[in-house]
């Protein structure tokens, strides 16, 4: 069988002071931090279509990758190529997780039933190197945006019409993702948003999402899959406003129409940049509210107004997130996906690999920092002294609800004036972190 990294051989963890390129420096797979191996806290994936799909065209140029798996003579031998390579690219990386889009695996048909085809003989192909491997989806999910059918939207298309071939092409991906043993399915908005406000009923538009969700977790149950559900913030690109802006927005759509206790969410990096978030607000913001489910790790350009989806290399944030993270309990069913692609001008199939050992390496010093901090306790108690007034008197009775605005009214007239705040300690903390980095 044709091997699409040859040269290249199963990616050994060297140490921090090795300098082949191709070797891990920080990741361990097996060593074990904060009481579990590296491998079970990062749960990594990677993103089928970036990295066997996406050939690095922009709107400006065409695709500029080497991708041998793409040089065969039909979309199918191609589509059988791309999981071959897919696998081979895994298991040379020690990976145990791969992300997809129906439409990354099998290619789209003439008809519907052709594309279902297409997909159930692809899936036959992925569950054979699944087998062979041990690797699995950490989740699939639909393709509702590149279709010209989906320029209105999916489930929040004007065209009913449209919302029915969006319902019948994710229940085909679910029941392909159930049958590959996948944790998760995503629905990300895709084209769920609007233009115009002058061509668009929103209300009714997100109705015809909830309704969708709903729909969904029906089908879910009538075919048997355990897997999580998750949705993923975005908050523009490809439309203008997305109904999915970021986490907060999401949490409210799916309270306002009862589908809290079936969704999670995947929160992306470059997402939660450009809803004008730190990434590390979005995974504190969904911990919070007890949702956060997985995370799609990349990283945006400060200086680009667009998803850049670079791998994520910047060590501050990859703590932030490993910080979030293990505060959340870790993951369960969710992992972090390597949604990002090498810059247009890495062309070799080989950086591939600098490109996702990098992205493994800053994670597993950002888990090795954040398990320091915690056992460390060097954050977590100013956080619980910051706090302490909430403990005893009258913070503690505010929070068990035994008093009200007449009570705390007459308090306060009493003691004249609140207690003096305290400082806030921001710089202290900051030096206290980069102690850490190192
Ligand atoms: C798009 C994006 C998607 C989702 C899955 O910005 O992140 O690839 O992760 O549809
Ligand atoms: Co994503």
């Amino acid at each position: 069988m044709t091997e699409f990294f040859a040269g290249v051989g199963k990616i050994q963890y060297e140490g921090p002071d090795s300098k082949n390129p191709l070797a891990f420096k920080h990741y361990n797979a097996e060593e074990v931090v904060a009481g579990e191996t590296m491998a079970r806290h990062m749960r990594f994936s990677i993103a089928y279509w970036h990295s066997f799909c996406n050939g690095g065209a922009d709107p400006f140029g065409l695709p500029t990758r080497h991708m041998p798996w793409l040089d065969a003579p039909d979309a199918m031998a191609t589509a059988r190529n791309k999981a071959r390579a897919c696998f081979e690219f895994c298991e040379k990386l020690g990976v145990d997780f791969y992300c997809f889009h129906d439409r990354d695996v099998a290619p789209e048909g003439e008809t519907l039933a052709e594309s279902n085809s297409n997909l159930d003989e692809i899936a036959k192909v992925l569950k054979g190197e699944q087998e062979r491997t041990g690797i699995r989806p950490l989740w699939g999910t639909a393709c509702l945006f590149a279709h010209p059918r989906f320029m209105h939207g999916a489930a929040t298309s004007c065209n009913a019409d449209v919302f029915d071939y969006a319902a019948a092409q994710v229940a085909k991906a679910m029941e392909v993702t159930c049958e590959l043993g996948g944790s998760g399915y995503v629905f990300w908005g895709g084209r769920e948003g609007y233009k115009s406000i002058l061509n668009t009923d929103m209300g009714r538009e997100m109705d015809h999402l909830a309704k969708f969700l709903h729909l969904a977790v029906e089908y879910k149950k009538q075919i048997g899959f355990k897997g999580q559900f998750y949705i993923e913030p975005k908050p523009k690109e490809p439309t203008k406003h997305q109904y999915d802006f970021d986490a907060a927005a999401c949490y409210a759509f799916l309270q306002k129409y009862g589908l809290v206790e079936h969704f999670k969410l995947n929160i992306e990096a470059n997402h939660a940049t450009l809803a004008g978030h730190e990434f590390a607000h979005e995974l504190q913001f969904a911990a919070a509210n007890g949702i956060l489910g997985s995370v799609d790790a990349n990283r945006g350009d400060t200086l680009l107004g667009w998803d850049t989806d670079q791998f994520p290399t910047n060590l501050y944030d990859a703590v932030f997130a490993m910080l979030a993270i293990l505060d959340a309990g870790g993951f369960t069913t969710g992992g972090l996906n390597f949604d990002a692609h090498v810059a247009r001008e890495s062309i070799e199939p080989v950086d591939l690999f600098h490109a996702h050992i990098g992205a493994m390496d800053v994670f597993a010093r950002g888990l090795k920092i954040a398990a320091a901090i915690r056992e460390d306790g060097a954050l977590a108690d100013h956080l619980a002294r910051r706090y302490a007034s909430w403990n005893s008197g009258l913070g503690a009775d505010i929070e068990a609800g035994k008093v009200g605005f007449a009570e705390l009214g007459k308090y306060m007239l009493d003691k004249g004036n609140a207690a003096p705040n305290e400082s806030g300690r921001v710089e202290m903390l900051e030096n206290i972190l980069n102690d850490y980095i190192r």
